[in-house]
């Protein structure tokens, strides 16, 4: 029988991304909807003997991986990351993914940063030929709000300050997210430049040259899509 809920693709992608797990390896464990199958996958490794050591994205993974008993590591002591499991609100077939739809984005970016094998895990809604139609999600400083809004309209995108409960969102760092609207990103590294020039915007939702591999649930089965570099 086909399974085309969204929330069930996300399972199958996150059983077949923990596969890719082995003992001993420090493992950066992502934020969302998909990560958070994945998360319980791992918990129930650990459970049957896996060793490893986590590293969460967000203060949410932090308190699901305490729960689940998963070991965590402090991001300081370490000098790189094995392997690191995390969704995706896009993706392309080049492996250009937005990211950052629950807030997360600077987190991850650090963590994908240091991580040596980055597996995206999405429900088939997140293949795209280009990215842009998800608001792009850019993490500023509250005090620079403003200027980075005008910054943003200089290069032809609009934004507006993302509320929870009619007051600013606050991510993890107590910063802003404003989501961007670029209309489609011909060229996504091109715009990530230049974000990463607008001062007081810290960290934009852009993941190029990160993710080693995309795992897609597809109804029932899985796909998987590789970083070609
Ligand atoms: C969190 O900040 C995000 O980057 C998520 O990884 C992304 O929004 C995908 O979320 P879902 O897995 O919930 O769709």
């Amino acid at each position: 029988m086909m399974i085309q809920n969204s929330d069930q693709e996300k399972q199958l992608a996150a059983r077949e991304s923990v596969k890719f797990l082995r003992n001993n390896q420090v493992v950066g464990l992502g934020t969302g909807s998909s990560a958070y199958h994945a998360v319980v996958a791992i918990g129930e490794m650990v459970k049957n003997g896996l060793e490893i050591r986590g590293i969460p994205t967000s203060v949410k993974t932090k308190t699901l991986a305490e729960s689940l008993n998963i070991p965590l590591i402090d991001i300081h002591t370490v000098h790189s990351i094995d392997i690191t499991i995390d969704g995706a609100d896009e993706f392309t077939e080049k492996l250009e993914l937005i990211k950052g739809g629950g807030g997360a984005l600077l987190r991850e970016k650090i963590v994908a940063s240091l991580t040596r094998q980055m597996i995206i895990i999405t429900d088939s809604s997140k293949k795209v030929n280009q990215l842009g139609k998800f608001k792009l999600p850019i993490e500023v400083i509250p005090f620079a709000s403003a200027y980075v809004m005008q910054q943003l309209e200089k290069l032809n995108g609009t934004g507006h300050i993302r509320q929870n409960e009619n007051k600013p969102f606050l991510t993890d760092q107590g910063n802003y997210i404003i989501d961007a609207d670029f209309g489609l990103i011909p060229d996504p590294e091109d715009l990530a430049q230049k974000l990463n020039n607008i001062v007081g915007l810290v960290e934009h939702g852009l993941f190029i040259h990160l993710a080693s591999m995309v795992i897609m649930g597809d109804g029932d089965t899985t796909k998987t899509f590789k970083s070609r570099l």
